[in-house]
């Protein structure tokens, strides 16, 4: 081979950081660079090959085979570097061992065994847009509906006692920094680490959870022999540390998309029976879970370039969501398109198995929200929170104008 063939499968290099606390608050300029960069780019940094176009983080997403999660979806290596906490039975590993627990949660969490709590979320969000219309006009939409309705819903579904709810954001909020370096946002929270872990093991035991939640429905599995009883709490946690923030941060996507495209929110106001696409299109359109990582079990050809057996790649879902290569318009957030393939949930077998939940949470609150709010507008500068893996906020000031 000639050298310029040689240099040529090799893929570029960049010393981009996408966990630095600046590309974290504003990831897209970031995402432009590596989606022109080539389908493939190694982080010099990091030491990681990084995928920012649609077509390849699809691919490597579906092929669970040659980019497994067994060594960790995070930049830590499993098989080299001791993990924070044990490994997730789901997110962190790879079938065989995948399949029982996921086929529990599936079942679990499915639309049919959801449909029982429709109604009661429903009322719960219209009692909370209610109170907050009567608190307005101007309000943090953040603090009083996205983080409010889920946290007044969710752990009620799980089971959860009444005491140290609390602890639920900062948990997660460890666990998606967790998969990131160890940068200035974990070592901050270091201090917490043994605190939280406590508290949210503590809630996965079967004492500690009410008879009708998903989780006492965990523990039935293993009494059925569907899981063991040793898998059943950290299937529990695994509900505790995905199930949160990534609605929470997921409804904040959504209300500050209408705010910043109120002629969308018009017409979801005509089509409320919208919602569940709106939600869909806002997860796409921010990606509140940007980024995971795979590692190659053997070398894997990507377009051309080889990436070596044992090389963790980061996968930008965030990015791919904006691929103008596969999405009209990938700024625009739109009603009218069609969301459907964005990977804003994953995609393959490791799909997000609460993506339903998610949905139900989206629906209820946005329902209840057009049929009481004519406008919803901005009314003062939005804030972010820097995670390294979450699309994350800290305020989300609008004006609500009562229908
Ligand atoms: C997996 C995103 C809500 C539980 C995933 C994955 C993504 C994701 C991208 C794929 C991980 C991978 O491929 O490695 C989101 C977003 C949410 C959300 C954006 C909200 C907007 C939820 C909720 C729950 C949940 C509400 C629990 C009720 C899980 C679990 C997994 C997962 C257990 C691991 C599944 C597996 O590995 O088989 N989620 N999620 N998620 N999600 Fe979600
Ligand atoms: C888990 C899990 C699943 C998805 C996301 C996540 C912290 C955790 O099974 O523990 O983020």
């Amino acid at each position: 081979m000639t050298e310029a063939l040689e240099r040529a499968v090799l893929p570029p290099f960049s010393d981009l950081d996408p966990f630095s606390p600046d590309v974290l608050l504003e990831p897209e300029p970031m995402h432009h660079l590596l989606r022109e960069a080539g389908p493939v780019v190694r982080l010099s940094r990091y030491d990681v090959h990084a995928l920012a176009r649609y077509e390849q983080v699809h691919a490597a997403l579906v092929d669970w085979q040659r980019f497994e999660s067994g060594a960790g979806v995070g930049l830590t290596n499993f098989r080299h570097e001791k993990p924070w906490r044990p490994p997730s039975l789901l997110l962190e590993a790879d079938p065989p061992a995948h399949d029982a627990p996921r086929r529990v949660l599936r079942e679990i969490l499915a639309p049919p065994a959801l449909r029982r709590l429709r109604e009661s979320w429903l009322a719960t969000a219209e009692e909370l847009v209610d109170r907050v219309l009567a608190e307005g006009p101007e309000v943090d939409a953040f603090a009083a509906l996205a983080k409010a309705f889920p946290l007044r819903v969710f752990p009620d579904a799980v089971g959860l006692g009444p005491d140290g709810r609390e602890n639920l954001l900062p948990y997660g909020n460890m666990a998606f920094n967790a998969f990131g370096p160890v940068n200035d946002l974990v070592t901050a929270d270091a201090h917490r680490v043994a605190e939280l872990s406590a508290w949210v093991n503590a809630q996965c035991a079967r004492e500690a959870l009410s008879e009708d939640g998903f989780g006492a429905r965990i523990w039935a599995a293993a009494d059925r022999g569907d899981l063991t009883h040793e898998q059943a709490p950290l299937v529990v946690r695994s509900l505790l540390t995905a199930g949160v923030d990534t609605t929470v941060h997921g409804l904040a996507a959504a209300l500050y998309a209408f705010t910043t495209h109120p002629e969308q929110w018009q017409l979801l106001r005509e089509r409320p029976e919208a919602a569940r696409i709106a939600f869909d299109e806002a997860v796409r359109w921010q990606s509140p879970v940007q980024t995971f990582f795979r590692t190659a079990t053997t070398d894997v050809r990507v377009a051309g370039t080889v990436v070596p057996e044992g090389t963790k790649i980061l996968m930008f879902l965030g990015a791919a969501n904006r691929d103008p290569a596969r999405w009209n318009a990938p700024d625009r957030f739109d009603l009218t398109r069609d969301p459907s393939g964005h990977v804003g949930f994953g995609m393959g077998i490791h799909q997000c198995v609460g993506q339903h939940v998610a949905r139900l949470e989206a629906e209820t609150l946005l329902t209840a929200l057009a049929r009481r709010v004519r406008r919803i507008e901005p009314a003062g500068i939005p804030c972010r929170h820097p995670n390294n893996t979450l699309r994350s906020w800290v305020s989300l000031p609008v004006r609500l104008v009562p229908a």
